[in-house]
C-alpha cells in the first residue's frame, strides 16, 4: 500500500521534513511511502532497491528522478520474534523495534550501484511486522 508523501497530513509532512533534514536530500526527491505488512511466515527475499541500469526496465525507472540513492525504513511495531532486516553480504541483521529507523545507501560515494546494499526481510516467526519505506532519489521525483 502507498501513502502519499505530498499531503496535508501533519504527521507525514513532519516526517518528510525530518527525513530530508537527516539525509540532506531534498523533500521533492522522495517517493511516496510504501506501507509493508508481514504476518507470521512472511518474508522479503534479498534484493537491491536500486534500479539496474543494464536492464530496459531499470532504464525506464531511472528516467524519473534518477537512481534511488537512499532507503529510509521505519518500523511501526516491535516484532515478537524474527522479521529482522538482513544484509547478507554486509553481515548485518537489524531487529524491528517500534520507532527505529534503518537508513542505508544503495550506491557508493562514487554513485555506483553498491552490491553491499543487498538486503531482505527475514521471516516473521511470532507476531506481525509493520513498516514504512521511503526512497530518496538523485533528483526531483514529484
Ligand atoms: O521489511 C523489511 O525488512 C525490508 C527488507 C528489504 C523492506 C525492504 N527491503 C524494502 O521496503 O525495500
Ligand atoms: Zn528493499
Amino acid at each position: 500500500m502507498t501513502l502519499p508523501a505530498i499531503t496535508n497530513d501533519t504527521i507525514i509532512r513532519n516526517l518528510v521534513k525530518r527525513i530530508s533534514q537527516q539525509t540532506q536530500i531534498r523533500e521533492e526527491n522522495g517517493e511516496d511511502f510504501q506501507l509493508l505488512y508481514y504476518d507470521v511466515g512472511a518474508e522479503y527475499q534479498p534484493h537491491f532497491d536500486y534500479f539496474d541500469p543494464s536492464t530496459p526496465s531499470g532504464l525506464v525507472h531511472l528516467e524519473r528522478g534518477g537512481q534511488r540513492i537512499v532507503t529510509f525504513m521505519i518500523y511501526l511495531n516491535t516484532v515478537t520474534e524474527g522479521g529482522e532486516t538482513i544484509f547478507p553480504r554486509a553481515k548485518i541483521k537489524i531487529s524491528p523495534e517500534k520507532g527505529k529507523a534503518v537508513v542505508f545507501y544503495n550506491v557508493t560515494p562514487q554513485g555506483e550501484e553498491d552490491p553491499m546494499s543487498f538486503h531482505g526481510g527475514a521471516p516473521v516467526l511470532q507476531g506481525e511486522k509493520w513498516l514504512i519505506t521511503h526512497w530518496l532519489h538523485e533528483r526531483e521525483f514529484y
